[in-house]
C-alpha cells in the first residue's frame, strides 16, 4: 500500500511526521527523524531570537495515557539555526523527505522580518506559520483574533509568495470555522492548515500532593493526546469541508495508533502529525503507526490514501 501525498507541492513518501514541538528544538533531534520512518519533519517554532522559554517541569505526560499538558514557553535556538539548517538540508536525500520550517514570531514585525528572510534564502522548504501557541503568558493566540490573523496575513503571504501553511488552535463553535475559513479561502498561497495546536489552558493536578504538574501559569497549559482526538478530528474535517482550489489540512491531535491516524485521513487530512505519543515513544512511533495504518488499508482493501481521504460517513 501506499502512504505517499502532496502538500505545498512537495511530495512526502510517507503521510506521518512530526508535530512541530516536539524532537525538532535541534539538529541532532531533526536528524533522528529523518533517520526514523516519518515521510517528513517540522522544526520547533522559530521566533527572532532564541529563547530559553518557560522554568522546568514545563512538560507532563498525564496518567492513564490520556495525553500530555505543556507549557514550554516557545523555547528555541532563534530562526538562524532553522534558517542555517535548512539552507544544509539535503533535499535530493534518498528518502525523498521535504523540510517544513515552523515560524512562530513574537509580533508581526518578527514573523515579517523572519519571512522575508526565508523568501531571500530561496530554498525549497516550507512554511509552517504557527498562529496558536497558548503558553506565552500575556500573548493571547493570533488565531483566536480573526481581524489580527487577517490582517497578519495580509502581510505574510505576499512575502512568502509561495504555498504555505498555518498551524492552527482548535475551534469550537461552527461560527468559527466559517470565519476563519472564509478568511484562509482568500489567499491564493495558503496551502494547507495544520488542525490543531495544543487545547490551550487546561489545568492537571496530581491528586496525592494536591499540585499542579507544569511549573508555569500556575500550572496552566496546552492539552495534547489521545484526550484531544474528536477535538482534532472535527477541525480537521470542518476545514476540510469549507477549504476551497485545493487547500488541505494536515491533522495533528490524538494519533497513538494507526487507527487514529485512519480517522485523521477519513476526516480530511493529507499527512498526520504526532506530539505526544512521539514525545512518550521516541522515533519509533513513526515505523509503528505507519505499519498499522497500512493494515489497516490492507483489511479494508485500500491501496492508497486518496481512495478514502474526507470519505468520512455521516448519519
Ligand atoms: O512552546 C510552546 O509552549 C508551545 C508552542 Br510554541 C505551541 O505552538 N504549542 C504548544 O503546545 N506549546
Amino acid at each position: 500500500v501506499d502512504l505517499s501525498t502532496s502538500i505545498a507541492g512537495v511530495t512526502l513518501p510517507n503521510l506521518l511526521l512530526n508535530a512541530s514541538g516536539v524532537n525538532c528544538r535541534y539538529e541532532n533531534e531533526l536528524q533522528q527523524l529523518l533517520d526514523s520512518s516519518a515521510g517528513s519533519l517540522v522544526t520547533k517554532s522559530a521566533t527572532l531570537s532564541s529563547r530559553d522559554g518557560n522554568p522546568e517541569p514545563r512538560y507532563a505526560p498525564l496518567a492513564g495515557q490520556i495525553g500530555s499538558i505543556n507549557s514550554m514557553g516557545l523555547p528555541n535556538q532563534g530562526y538562524e539555526y532553522y534558517l542555517e539548517y535548512a539552507k544544509k538540508f539535503d533535499y535530493n536525500n534518498a528518502a525523498g523527505k521535504p523540510l517544513f520550517i515552523s515560524l512562530a514570531g513574537m509580533s508581526l514585525p518578527d514573523n515579517k522580518a523572519m519571512c522575508e528572510a526565508f523568501r531571500d534564502a530561496n530554498l525549497p522548504c516550507v512554511l509552517e506559520i504557527n498562529f496558536s501557541c497558548p503558553n506565552l503568558p500575556g500573548k493571547p493566540q493570533l488565531g483566536y483574533d480573526m481581524e489580527a490573523m487577517e490582517a497578519a496575513l495580509q502581510v505574510l503571504a505576499p512575502i512568502i509568495g509561495k504555498p504555505f501553511g498555518i498551524k492552527l488552535p482548535p475551534y469550537f463553535d461552527i461560527a468559527h470555522f466559517d470565519q476563519a475559513a472564509a478568511i484562509f479561502n482568500k489567499f491564493d498561497n495558503i496551502a494547507y492548515v495544520t488542525c490543531i495546536n495544543s487545547v490551550g489552558n487546561g489545568l492537571a493536578i496530581d491528586w496525592e500532593s494536591e499540585t499542579a504538574l507544569i511549573k508555569p501559569k500556575d500550572g496552566f497549559g496546552g492539552l495534547g493526546g489521545l484526550m484531544v482526538l474528536q477535538t482534532s478530528l472535527a477541525n480537521v474535517n470542518a476545514f476540510y469541508r469549507r477549504l476551497n482550489n485545493g487547500k488541505q489540512v494536515i491533522g495533528c491531535g490524538g494519533v497513538t495508533s494507526g487507527k487514529e491516524a485512519f480517522l485523521h485521513i477519513l476526516a480530511g487530512a493529507s499527512a498526520v502529525q504526532i506530539g505526544t505519543q512521539l514525545q512518550e515513544e521516541g522515533t519509533g512511533v513513526f515505523e509503528r503507526v505507519s505499519k498499522e495504518l497500512e493494515e489497516i488499508m490492507v483489511a479494508k482493501g485500500y491501496t492508497n490514501v486518496e481512495e478514502f481521504r474526507g470519505k468520512v460517513k455521516t448519519l
